[in-house]
């Protein structure tokens, strides 16, 4: 018997929707004002998922215009499902067009340029009947749940949309899916918001359109007030294993530091299994921080290497961009084997620079690269977004490290170096509270984490770093918003060129210093 941990998917995964043809899983999440969007995740045993492309990695189909752009806008939650032979992700793009449906062949694409749904709110959901007639659920633009008849190929309403079962009276009824199993159809919903309050709950009828009952036990799955290590769970999705076994995919946090605790790698996927009762109700038990996995499936994947050497003629899927990445701010191949980055904006602070960088996954870690500003500037930073970041910036002949908290901007310390290449790291380590009381750390701080910069080898003996950061304030708690933190690479002025990045989890409790 295997045991998975949770989250199968780390990081800044959230409102995961999953689907499964054949014996293959594939799972998509939201991504907010980050390009490509609309991660793609591949699985064969739930536990272990392979980022094996984006939905939307053509500028035309993620129309996310810049001006007035804002981060935690763009993408929210989709959903994927297959269906007559096609896979079919609908989803809300916020900052540009609503909500709108892509279709593909096979999931690592193409997929299709948006067909817009003329429908407003969020959430949407797909569902078909057996004669081939498609529902749409939605959290309604004036709260609530609601359904429509449409025509996913055309983006037509056929009737409604209608409002339908919107929960147990907590607030912010969302996440709608609709499955039809057995006799049923059920209608699985979150509801309190996706804070610490938030749930699952469910409904059942004999048509989509209702009337709807709600299960005696509802909220399903709720942590709220809990002891547990995975808060703010909700925003789950259903799925049928191939030995008939029901699990959930759902986002969760996993909060950190003395209270009021705080996450900073946003909310992140997790799995739980789904049994039945008796009458016909699904049952789920709290979220487990490890399980067995699903029985007689169990397929690793390769894990992604640790360091990228940009010698490949295209970004790998884990990179991502906030807002856009014009091809005029990146090349693989102006110098090859460096990731050459174009400045198209003069700061971290307003939409329109260039920045590529990948999800942060494990509270211990590092990150770093090896880079060459020549006469620009650029460097390493850790970013919740433009108000909140952190970042080890080489320039003008001197490495600097810079802390953007609100409206405080304040380079905290500065070291000369000479022209050519230049050694930048960063390195997370999580904060650990003394059980007998919790305001006492051993890392000093009551924030999640501490983040320390530093400039050559942070394994060297004499090594020290530039400056130590409280993490706290890039956190989501903080920060505000739906996301979480992305450690990347950026440049402000000129062109930088990148030799390597490399990211390391840092096994919990172990030292940074690797080797
Ligand atoms: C999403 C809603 C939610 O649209 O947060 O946790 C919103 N659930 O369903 C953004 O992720």
């Amino acid at each position: 018997m295997h045991l998975y941990q949770n989250p199968v998917i780390s990081g800044f995964h959230p409102d995961p929707s999953v689907c499964r043809a054949g014996d293959d899983y594939y799972l998509v999440c939201s991504s907010f004002e980050y390009f490509p969007g609309l991660p793609l995740y591949h699985s064969r045993d739930l536990v272990h998922w392979e980022h094996i492309g984006n939905v939307l990695d053509r500028p035309d189909q993620l129309p996310l215009p810049l001006p007035g752009a804002k981060a935690s806008g763009g993408c929210y939650a989709p959903t994927i499902r297959h269906h007559d032979g096609r896979f079919w992700v609908v989803n809300t793009n916020i900052d540009g067009g609503g909500n709108f449906v892509v279709t593909a062949e096979r999931p690592e694409g193409p997929w299709s340029d948006p067909v817009w749904l003329d429908l407003t709110g969020i959430d949407p959901d797909l569902a078909w009947e057996e004669d081939g007639t498609c529902w749409c659920a939605f959290s309604g633009p004036a709260g609530g749940i609601n359904l429509a008849r449409i025509d996913p190929e055309r983006g037509r309403v056929l009737e409604g949309p209608f409002a339908t079962w919107s929960g147990s009276g907590l607030k912010f009824p969302e996440a709608p899916h609709l499955y039809r199993i057995g006799d049923w159809w059920y209608l699985l919903i979150a509801e309190g918001g996706t804070e610490r309050g938030h749930s699952v709950s469910v409904a059942r009828s004999r048509s989509p359109r209702g009337p709807w009952e709600g299960a005696p036990a509802n909220p399903l799955l709720s942590h709220s007030g809990t002891a547990r290590a995975i808060q703010n769970t909700g925003h789950a999705d259903l799925v049928r294993a191939p030995d008939g076994s029901w699990w959930m995919v759902l986002l969760g946090v996993r909060p950190r530091g003395f209270t009021p605790d705080v996450h900073v790698l946003g909310r992140e996927t997790f799995l739980t299994p789904v049994e039945w009762d008796e009458d016909g109700w699904p049952v789920v038990a709290p979220v487990p921080e490890t399980h067995p996995a699903p029985a007689r499936a169990w397929h690793p994947v390769p894990a992604p290497a640790a360091r990228d050497d940009f010698d490949t003629p295209a970004l790998a899927p884990h990179w991502i961009s906030p807002f856009a990445r014009p091809a005029h701010s990146w090349s693989l191949t102006e110098r090859p084997g460096s990731l050459l980055l174009h400045a198209t904006g003069p700061t971290l602070d307003t939409p329109g620079y260039t920045f590529v960088g990948r999800r942060q996954q494990h509270h211990d870690c590092r990150a770093g690269t090896l880079l060459d500003a020549g006469t620009g500037t650029g460097g390493l930073c850790v970013r919740l977004d433009e108000a909140h970041h952190y970042e080890l910036e080489a320039g003008d002949g001197e490495v600097r490290v810079r802390a953007r908290i609100g409206p405080l901007h304040r380079t905290l310390a500065r070291r000369p170096v000479p022209a050519g290449p230049v050694r930048l790291t960063v390195t997370v380590r999580t904060t650990r509270l003394v059980p007998a009381s919790p305001h006492l750390t051993d890392g000093g701080t009551t924030g999640p984490d501490t983040l320390a910069f530093w400039l050559g080898d942070p394994d060297a003996p004499d090594a020290r770093p530039l400056a130590e950061l409280d993490g706290r304030y890039l956190s989501t708690e903080v920060a505000c918003g739906f996301t979480g933190r992305v450690i990347g690479m950026y440049a402000t002025r000129g062109s930088v060129a990148f030799d390597w990045f490399e990211y390391v989890p840092a096994p919990h409790g172990e030292d940074h210093r690797l080797g």
